[in-house]
Formats: C-alpha cells, structure tokens, sequence
C-alpha cells in the first residue's frame, strides 16, 4: 500500500523555532513588568508541557505565582513571534524543503498536525517557503483545534480525518517525545529527527531516528533491524529522498 500523504510538526521538525518562542515568551514577561525570565535550561524543562498557555499555566502553578493572565500573556508572546518571522533569520531544517518537493512532485497530500497557534505556523511556512506554501498543505491542525495537546494524538486524528485517510497511508514527522507519543498513540509510523531542545527525549517507538531529513539511512541514530519495518518502499524512497 503506497504511501499517500506526509504530516509534519511544526516545531523542532520544520525549524529550529523553539528558542525564538522562549525569547517570545520572557519579552512577553518584560512587557507585563514579571520578573519571570526563562533561561534555556529552564525552558528546556518546561517543555514538558505542550502548548505556550498551558506552559505559562504550569510555571505559574510551580512558582507560586497568583493573578496571571496566562491567555493575555501567550496572545502577545505569539504577537511577539510574528516579528521574528523574518526572512533569513528562520531557516527550514536541512532536508525538510527536499522532501516537501518530491512529495508534491509525487502528488502525495501533505499535512500539518503541531501543538502550537496557526499565525506561527503561516508566519513560518510563508518565510520560509514562501507567500503560496499555506495552500500546498491539505490539512493544517493546530493548538486551536484540539481540546487535549500532544502528546495526546486528537490532532492527528484531526487530519487523518480532514485526508480521509487511514494512519497506515501516512507518514508523520515529530521531533519530540511529546509528539512522537501522539503519532504512535494514532498508529502512525514516524521518522523522527530531534532538535536542539528534545536531543536528550525518548525515542522508543520511532520507525527511524535520524539526525535529520538529510541524513543517509545508513548511519541513522536508529533504524528498524528488518529493512523498513512495516513501511512500503516508497515511503522508504521518499524517506531517505532517493
Ligand atoms: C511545540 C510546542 C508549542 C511551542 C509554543 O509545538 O509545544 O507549544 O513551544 O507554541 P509542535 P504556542 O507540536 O509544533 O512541536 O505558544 O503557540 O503554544
Ligand atoms: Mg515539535
């Protein structure tokens, strides 16, 4: 059964965004005159919890802290992202445009399955890929759409849904063990490439672990001991960007 469509996460797997929504985060704190600031190790920690209202949330409760108005402060932090949507300053990582040009060139539908707010991911595909990139993707599905976050597996669900395909047709890509949980939890074989910030997560689970999508198969961190496991030849094809 070929393969027939590609969902990526947006965070960590399309980019390195991660340290530019900390930063985000702690000018945000400035502007609310908060003496919070969120250093990389501690920021390392709190994304644990997915989602930048929920993380604020869990800090607050961690610290003691009373009267937060954690939505007012995420709304301007993800208003404070935009301004870092710049292009040049955020690059795709390498082998992530690779792929998304053979799977259009091989008519497979892609997708977007990710933890955080839709302006950042728009504001990140048309930096890096350009003003029409919004329309190459059949189903994007973001923190807006689901009521649990990764790694509960709702907004995969939500795009399988959106294809009318079945996990089995899809490959996903996560970066994450938050977001690797939520692709097994929807049966979904996944190639995962960790990022600076989930270096050091758990990856039991991954049909491939590579460093990133440019990676030759052959030294990959980890990979299935029989071939491709359960995954067609095409989608190793496409995988390794034969
Ligand atoms: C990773 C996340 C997000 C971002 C912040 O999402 O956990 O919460 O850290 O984004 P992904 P928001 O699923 O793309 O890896 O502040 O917009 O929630
Ligand atoms: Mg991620």
């Amino acid at each position: 059964m070929p393969i027939r469509a590609l969902i990526f996460d947006v965070d960590g797997t399309l980019a390195e965004t991660e340290d530019y929504h900390r930063r985000a985060f702690n000018q945000a704190f400035a502007e609310a005159s908060m003496d919070w600031v969120w250093s990389r190790e501690t920021y390392a920690g709190l994304l644990k919890v997915a989602g930048g209202r929920e993380r604020v949330e869990a800090n607050a409760s961690a610290t003691g802290g009373t009267g937060i108005d954690a939505a007012a402060l995420h709304r301007r932090k993800t208003e404070i992202y935009q301004t870092f949507m710049r292009p040049g300053e955020i690059k795709l990582r390498p082998g992530v445009e690779r792929i998304i040009t053979a799977a259009r060139a091989r008519g497979l539908q892609l997708a977007i399955a990710t933890t955080t707010s839709r302006p950042n991911v728009e504001g990140l595909l048309a930096t890096t890929l350009g003003a029409d990139a919004i329309g190459w993707f059949a189903s994007i599905r973001s923190g807006e759409d689901v009521s649990v976050k990764k790694p509960d597996p709702e907004v995969y669900l939500r795009v399988l849904d959106d294809l009318g395909l079945a996990p089995r047709d899809c490959i996903a890509f996560e970066d994450s063990a938050n977001g690797l949980g939520a692709t097994s939890a929807a049966g979904i074989a996944t190639v995962v490439t960790p990022s600076i910030y989930t270096a050091g997560d758990d990856f039991t689970g991954a049909t491939v672990l590579l460093r990133n999508l440019d990676e030759p198969y052959s030294t990959a961190l980890f990979k299935p001991r029989t071939s491709l496991s359960d995954l067609s030849r095409d989608a190793a094809d496409l995988i390794m960007g034969i």
